[in-house]
């Protein structure tokens, strides 16, 4: 069994953490295949990508047993985490995390890296780092404190506070909870919903959402005209304006 498994199912790529023994903790092996998988991801015809994990696991974050396998920490970071987390944020398409299970460590990290969450009401969420004497890495402080604000970012991973899926949907860390047997069905029916959306205009949203918190507004306004002059040279945008008149549904191809 691959320790990363991909499936195709029309534009929705499924990337599957695989290693269930050990809640999906990341080794080398994984982070490789992961980058293969995302890089497939690129693929044009690929709408959606969502991101999971098999058995009872999202991600526990590092194998612990694996710790230096390659080299000192901070070289294993760049090679590995950053790599992923950042061709999640290039990746011109929207990324749910479908958090099936435990989340703990740099798995909450490669969770909060993608655009949409999900989580099952199995899931549970810890920060995990700081259990273990460590600060919240690959991307751990920059997309936490973007989602939940300083204050609470950092009173949660500094607690190493087991969150259950309710309370992380009353903090906004995820958009929904869905009950664990119906949760494969809805997170398909998610994704076909952001397959069949206007491609083009969700990427240059996800662009400028993560530009916008470092500009200021003269800048961001500037690049919101010029990304809105990009998503009006698209086919979606024709047949989302010739739908309306038509008083239909739109048929977006993502061009
Ligand atoms: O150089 C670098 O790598 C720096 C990068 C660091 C990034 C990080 O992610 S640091 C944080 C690493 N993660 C953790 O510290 C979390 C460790 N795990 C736990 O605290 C708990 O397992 C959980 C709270 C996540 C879940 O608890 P529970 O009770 O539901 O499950 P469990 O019984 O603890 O775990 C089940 C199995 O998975 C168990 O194996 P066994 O005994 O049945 O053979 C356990 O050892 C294994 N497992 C869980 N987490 C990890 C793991 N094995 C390896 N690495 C893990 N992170």
């Amino acid at each position: 069994m691959a320790e990363v498994e991909v499936s195709r199912d029309g534009a929705v790529q499924t990337i599957t953490l695989n290693r269930p023994d050990k809640l999906n903790a990341f080794t080398v092996g994984v982070h490789e295949a992961l980058q293969g998988a995302l890089e497939e991801a690129r693929d044009p015809g690929v709408r959606a990508v969502v991101i999971t994990g098999a058995g009872r696991g999202f991600s526990a974050g590092q194998d612990l047993s694996a710790f230096g396998e390659s080299g000192d920490i901070a070289s294993m970071l760049r090679a590995t985490y950053h790599v992923n987390v950042l061709a999640i944020r290039a990746l011109e398409k929207p990324v749910i995390a479908a958090v099936n299970g435990v989340c703990a460590g740099a798995g909450l990290s490669l969770a909060c890296a993608c655009d949409v969450r999900l989580a099952s009401d199995a899931a549970f969420f810890v920060p995990g780092f700081v259990g273990i004497g460590l600060i919240p890495d690959s991307g751990g402080t920059y997309f936490i404190q973007r989602l939940l604000g300083t204050p609470r970012a950092f009173e949660w991973m500094t607690s190493n506070r087991r969150l259950t899926a309710a309370e992380a949907h009353a903090w906004g860390l995820v958009s929904e909870v869905i009950e664990a047997d119906s949760f494969a069905a809805r997170m398909a029916e998610r994704a076909a919903e952001l397959a069949a959306a206007p491609t083009r205009a969700i990427a240059l949203t996800k662009r400028l959402y993560d530009e916008a918190g470092t500009s200021t507004l003269e800048e961001q306004l500037e690049r919101e005209a010029e990304a809105q002059a990009a998503a009006a040279q698209t086919e979606d945008f024709r047949e989302g304006v010739a739908a309306f008149g038509e008083k239909r549904a739109a048929r977006f191809s993502g061009r």
